[in-house]
């Protein structure tokens, strides 16, 4: 019988909300992988206090590369699907399982969790960010041939053979393992769906994204796409 999906959390200074995150999808019956590469705090103690697994690493690596990681490990470990979810308590795990119901019944190797989806119990985002966010979407819809309105969002169920390709060559840039990931899948033929999923603010420590810097690699992120410079996996197929 098919495991359920890994839960795999990319971690870096997250000590006052890993606990949380890690209890709340165990208690769910997910086994959980937390990916730190670099935290001064007891991210990684607490992580395994909580009943993770946790991969230390010496050096930093990124969401991106702390994903690779994971999706490595999962293959490894047999698990034929993971679900990325932040440390920060900002994804709801009580929505794990709509994202591997999505996946069981559709046959779908990519299910994005949308904030933007039902905006009644989402976070606020500055008009600016969500201006970026819509034109990044609209690309992503037509790379993935469905409505994308979220193509940055970091909780969502990957599987394979989707996953095996990942595990190969995922990048580490930002923006790269979300938006250009979502393309390349879509452009690849694979499967991809979205679903509406309440994302909050996060709830204690110290976001990784800097607004001035954002700009230019929104940018970037578009010409690499637009003129098809992202990384490449193999087609999917049936
Ligand atoms: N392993 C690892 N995890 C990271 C790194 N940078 C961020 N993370 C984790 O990746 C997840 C997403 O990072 P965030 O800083 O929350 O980014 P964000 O959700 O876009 O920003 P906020 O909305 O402000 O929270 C969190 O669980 C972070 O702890 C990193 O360099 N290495
Ligand atoms: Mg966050």
């Amino acid at each position: 019988m098919r495991k359920s999906p890994l839960v795999v959390v990319p971690a870096l200074n997250e000590q006052a909300t890993i606990f949380n995150v890690v209890t709340q999808a165990k208690n769910l019956g997910f086994d959980v992988l937390v990916v730190d590469d670099g935290s001064g705090d007891k991210t990684a103690e607490i992580a395994s206090q909580a009943g993770a697994v946790v991969l230390r690493l010496k050096i930093n690596l990124g969401v991106g590369g702390a994903m690779r990681c994971g999706f490595r490990y999962a293959i490894n470990e047999g698990y034929d699907a993971v679900i990325q979810c932040d440390a920060d308590g900002q994804h709801p795990t009580t929505h794990l399982k709509d994202l591997v119901e999505i996946w069981k019944t559709t046959a779908t190797q990519l299910v994005i969790g949308s904030r933007f989806r039902d905006t009644r119990q989402s976070m606020e985002v500055k008009w600016h960010r969500r201006f970026a966010m819509r034109v990044l979407g609209l690309v992503a819809s037509h790379a993935c041939n469905t409505r994308i309105t979220d193509s940055t969002s970091g909780f969502r169920l990957i599987a394979k053979p989707l996953l095996n390709e990942f595990a190969k060559s995922f990048p580490s840039h930002y923006l790269g393992d979300t938006f250009e990931a979502n393309v390349v899948a879509g452009r690849a033929g694979y499967k991809v769906k979205e679903i509406a999923v309440p994302i909050t603010e996060r709830q204690a420590g110290k976001s990784s994204s800097s607004s001035a810097k954002s700009v230019i690699l929104i940018l970037r992120s578009m010409l690499v796409v637009i003129f098809g410079l992202h990384f490449n996996i193999a087609k999917f197929e049936q």
